[in-house]
Formats: structure tokens, C-alpha cells, sequence
């Protein structure tokens, strides 16, 4: 059998990424307290370079202070959790979307060193487990810069040659709503599945949309654009089918606070709608605070929680902690799912759900089994 040279290398990063010291949880929590200081450190640190326009590639210096606000919150998640192998999964992609948008491989390599030296400054010795994570990225940036050339995000989404699929996603390149909707009602006639019409056409539509952003192809706004026509055909299509009756418990299904993804949510509630659920859909960015009255209010015995970016997982754990105020018996079981589990190999247990599926449709077989279990 053989192995790409990639591979090998990424299983080489993520046995170094193992052995490392974790973070103990006081020194995760003093980074925190002091992100807004050393966020303002750090960009005055790369403000001052000469080269500074070269190593952007051109690109606004706003794009930077996203960058490193980001960064931040990336790195707060990554020690909370205790997800170095997220680190080593996510550190080829940041390289790999910002070459593609013609940042230097140089500016990586500056903008970590600033944060090393921002961490000595300010957390001073307790800073050291911190520090050792950043040279760790800083000894391996060549074999990052590598592994950033060898693959997408979205490898695995096919790239439409003449399918049906292909002329789909040139009408949701251009907005064409009218076009778009032809096609998924047509293919809602022929297979009379739902299911299939989201995970073979949109779906892997969305993704085909986020490696062409990814590899500097389309803009930002043809991704809003291209969101907005799929939400428009979730909204429209999903009525043309007659709901069955009610035959399960409640389910809430929502997205983690901070998330603007909200297509996969809304197609899993879409499909657990269909399987009898009564489902209570809450959309984007639900705000932590008012999550628990809902809770209280809708009794669900089902929750089902959207997460895409790792940057929020710590805004979803608070959101999940806040259920322990539940007795034993009013606790609902939950259900999660999104793209960060791609990413870490323990995210869901240290979230406390007790159940991840990867699809609407493994979401709806997993919601079915758990139901006939406890019935
Ligand atoms: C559209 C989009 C956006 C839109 C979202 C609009 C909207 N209203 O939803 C906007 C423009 C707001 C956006 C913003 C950002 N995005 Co964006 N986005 C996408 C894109 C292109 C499509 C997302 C989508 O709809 N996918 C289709 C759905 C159906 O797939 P899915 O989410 O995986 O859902 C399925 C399963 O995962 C599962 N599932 C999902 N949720 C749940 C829940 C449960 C309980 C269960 C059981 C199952 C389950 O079932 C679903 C259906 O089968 C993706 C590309 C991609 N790979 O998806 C990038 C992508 C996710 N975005 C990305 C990034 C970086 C961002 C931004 C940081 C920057 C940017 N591009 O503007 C911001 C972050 C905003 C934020 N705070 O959340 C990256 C993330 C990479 C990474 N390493 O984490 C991606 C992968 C693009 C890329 N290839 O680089 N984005």
C-alpha cells in the first residue's frame, strides 16, 4: 500500500502534536484575560515593519487584524480543549487561504514570532507551556508551508465534470435562483428524497463554493450570494413535501453562538421534521443567554448543535454547561455535528454530547435510534 508523502507528514506532526505538554487551564484562562493587550501588541509589532505591504501581498492591513484576531481565538480554543491535533489540521489551511490571497509565507513565520515575543512580555514564566506550542508551529513552518501545497479543504468533493451538479453550481455562482430551483424541484420529482437533493446536489455544491474561496477563485460576496440562493431553496422547496405526522419528541436544533453557518442545521432540522420529530429550529448565532429559558420553555428531549468554526467551541461548551442546571430526568440528549470534528479527535466528549453524526441523514438515523432505545 502506498502513502502520500502529505499524509506522512501530517501523522508525523500530529505524534509530535501528542507528546507535547498540555496548557494547564489557569495559564489558557491568563491567555484570555490578556488577548485584547496582546492583540494590540502584536499589531503594532507588524505595523512597524518596513516590508510590511510585501509580506500582505498588497492586501489591506484590515485583513491582518482579522487575521490575528482569529488567531487569538483559535489558539484560546486549542489550549482549552486540548486539541493540538486541531492545531496541526488547521494550520495547513490558515497557510493555504491566505497564500491564495497572496499573503508571504514570511508573514506567518513574523506574525508568530510576535506573539512568542508578546507572550514572554506579558505572561512572563507562566507563559512557557504557551510559548512551546508556538515554537513548535514556528520549528515545523516548512513542513506547514508543504503541507498547505498538497491539499484543499474539501478535497474530497468532486469536481462536477458534465453531471447535472455542474451546471447547478454555475447557476448558484450566479445568483440565478430561478434556474437553481428548477433543478431541485426536478430532482425532487424524479427521487422523491429530500435527503438526496441536499446531499447531492446542495451540499456538495456549498463545498465546492468553499474551496474555490479557499484557493482565491471567488470572492466573499460570491459566497454570501451563493448562501443565500441555497437558504432561499431550503425555504421553498421543503414545503412542496407534506409534512408527516408528529411521532417523536421534541428536538431543538440550533447553531453554536458566534457560527454564521447555518445551512447544515437548517438541513438537519428539515430532515428530522420529515422522520416525525417535532422540531424546533432556532437558525445562526443563537445567543448563549437566552438558550436555557428556550430550553425550559420547549422541553426538548432532543438537542441538536451546529458547530463550523473551532474558534467557537468554547462558546458552544458554555452553551452545553449551562444544561447541568437541569434535573437528571429533564436533560435532553445531545446531538452534534458540523465541520470542526473534522478537525480534533476528542471535541465531542469534551463538549459533553453524548452522540456526533456527520449528516442530515446519519443525523435522523441517530435521532431515530436513540428514540427507539429509550421509548
Ligand atoms: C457559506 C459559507 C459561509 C457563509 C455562511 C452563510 C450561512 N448563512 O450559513 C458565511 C459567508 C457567513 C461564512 C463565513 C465564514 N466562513 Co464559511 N463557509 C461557507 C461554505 C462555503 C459553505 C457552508 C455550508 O453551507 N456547507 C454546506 C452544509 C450543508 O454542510 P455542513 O455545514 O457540513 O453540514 C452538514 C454536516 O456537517 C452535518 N451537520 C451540520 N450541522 C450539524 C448538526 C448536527 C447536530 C448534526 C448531527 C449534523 C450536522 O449535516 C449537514 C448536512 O449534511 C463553507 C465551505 C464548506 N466546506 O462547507 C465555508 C467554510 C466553512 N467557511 C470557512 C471560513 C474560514 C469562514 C470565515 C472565518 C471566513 C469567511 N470565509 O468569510 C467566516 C466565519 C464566520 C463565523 N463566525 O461563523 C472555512 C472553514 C475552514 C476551517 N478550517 O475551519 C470553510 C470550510 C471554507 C473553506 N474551504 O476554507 N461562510
Amino acid at each position: 500500500m502506498f502513502c502520500h508523502i502529505s499524509e506522512i507528514r501530517m501523522d508525523s506532526l500530529l505524534q509530535q502534536a501528542n507528546r507535547m505538554v498540555f496548557v494547564p487551564e489557569a495559564v489558557s484562562a491568563l491567555y484570555l484575560y490578556h488577548g485584547e493587550a496582546m492583540l494590540e501588541q502584536v499589531n503594532n509589532i507588524l505595523l512597524e515593519r518596513p516590508d510590511l505591504s510585501e509580506l500582505l501581498g498588497g492586501n489591506p492591513q484590515q485583513m491582518m487584524f482579522d487575521n490575528h484576531r482569529y488567531h487569538f481565538e483559535f489558539m484560546a480554543n486549542v489550549f482549552e480543549f486540548q486539541g493540538y491535533d486541531m492545531l496541526v489540521r488547521t494550520v495547513p489551511w490558515v497557510y493555504r487561504a491566505y497564500f491564495n490571497h497572496g499573503f508571504s509565507a514570511d508573514y506567518f513565520v513574523t506574525e508568530l514570532e510576535a506573539w512568542v515575543s508578546v507572550i514572554k512580555q506579558i505572561l512572563a514564566d507562566e507563559g512557557n507551556t504557551i510559548v512551546a506550542v508556538y515554537e513548535f508551529l514556528l520549528d515545523n513552518h516548512e513542513v506547514f508551508v508543504d503541507l498547505a501545497g498538497q491539499h484543499a479543504w474539501d478535497d474530497k468533493v468532486p469536481f462536477f465534470e458534465d453531471a447535472q451538479d455542474a451546471v447547478f453550481y454555475d447557476h448558484l455562482l450566479e445568483g440565478n435562483f430561478a434556474e437553481c430551483f428548477a433543478i431541485g424541484r426536478a430532482f425532487l420529482e424524479r427521487t422523491g428524497s429530500l435527503e438526496r437533493l441536499y446531499l447531492d446536489i446542495f451540499q456538495p455544491a456549498m463545498y465546492r463554493i468553499g474551496r474555490d474561496w479557499e484557493m482565491g477563485r471567488i470572492s466573499v460576496a460570491k459566497e454570501h450570494l451563493a448562501s443565500a440562493v441555497v437558504m432561499r431553496l431550503l425555504a421553498s422547496i421543503y414545503p412542496l413535501l407534506d409534512l408527516p405526522s408528529v411521532d417523536k419528541g421534541t428536538v431543538l436544533v440550533t447553531v453554536a453562538p458566534n457560527e454564521y453557518h447555518e445551512i447544515g442545521a437548517w438541513m438537519v432540522a428539515n430532515t428530522l421534521e420529515l422522520d416525525g420529530w417535532k422540531t424546533v429550529y432556532l437558525g445562526a448565532n443563537t445567543p448563549c443567554a437566552d438558550f436555557m429559558n428556550l430550553v425550559r420553555a420547549e422541553k426538548p428531549c432532543l438537542l441538536a448543535f451546529s458547530i463550523a468554526m473551532p474558534f467557537n467551541l468554547r462558546h458552544l461548551k458554555r452553551m452545553i454547561d449551562q444544561l447541568e442546571s437541569l434535573s437528571p430526568a429533564e436533560r435532553p440528549f445531545i446531538m452534534v455535528g458540523g465541520q470542526v470534528f473534522r478537525l480534533g479527535n476528542r471535541l465531542q466528549k469534551t463538549l459533553g454530547a453524548d452522540a456526533y453524526a456527520d449528516s442530515c441523514v446519519t443525523a435522523a438515523q441517530t435521532a431515530r435510534g436513540w428514540w427507539n432505545k429509550v421509548q
